[in-house]
């Protein structure tokens, strides 16, 4: 596959916290590092998320009396599953990877900072209308088509993915650069979702210089 200039790499949420030993730890995480730094090369443009939580973040479950990581609740924007404590805002844990080393990035987007909505995707808030600017941002920097890797393949990363499509960006999930949490069979309803909206899933061996 060929990339062009105006192709952009989104890694997302390559964090301590979604790493092995790490609050919200997706399995076999760390090893979605060595394919993203194998392919980062081929782009012109980089851009990293961070989830950033204020603490007291209203998708911990520590905010809700009597409710557990894991379990769904309704907020007023619709259903929120409840997580642990993770990438609270300054601490170790929202902190890259160090084994991420991506200088050349020009943009660190982070979301999921307001206590009262979660942003699983780069573009939108939880709410699916309160936009990031990302958008904007690729628009006005002249970025065509959108290529993701990171945590977690069946949350930010396919949420992400999704409303690139919503947004008429033709969007790529490179496979084996993510890993997922898959809770309640949450790999395989994205899937399907991919499949509808027209996301490409592709594997970083096709990346050729
Ligand atoms: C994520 C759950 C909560 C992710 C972030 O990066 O996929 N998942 N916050
Ligand atoms: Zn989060």
């Amino acid at each position: 596959m060929q990339i062009s200039p105006h192709d952009v790499l989104i890694v997302i949420d390559m964090q301590n916290d979604f790493c092995p030993g790490g609050a919200l730890a997706v399995a076999d995480g760390e090893a979605v590092i060595q394919p993203i730094q194998r392919i980062a090369p081929h782009f012109q443009h980089i851009i990293l998320t961070q989830d950033w939580h204020a603490s007291g973040h209203t998708s911990f479950a520590s905010s809700h009396p009597g409710k557990r990581p894991f379990e769904q609740i309704e907020l007023d924007y619709g259903p929120q599953t409840l997580w642990p404590d993770h990438c609270v805002q300054g601490s170790h844990g929202a902190e890259f990877h160090p084994a991420l080393h991506l200088p050349q990035a020009e943009l660190i987007l982070r979301k999921g900072f307001r206590r009262e909505i979660d942003s699983y995707s780069a573009f939108f808030e939880n709410d699916r209308t309160t936009a990031t600017g990302l958008a904007g941002y690729l628009r006005e920097r002249g970025v065509t088509r959108v290529f993701f890797a990171g945590l977690a393949y069946d949350y930010c990363v396919g949420y992400s993915a999704l409303d690139a499509r919503r947004l008429g960006f033709p969007a790529f999930i490179i496979r084996d650069a993510c890993r997922a949490i898959d809770l309640n069979g949450s790999a395989a309803k994205i899937e399907t979702e991919f499949a509808r909206a027209g996301v490409t899933v592709i594997d970083s061996p096709r990346f050729s210089s």
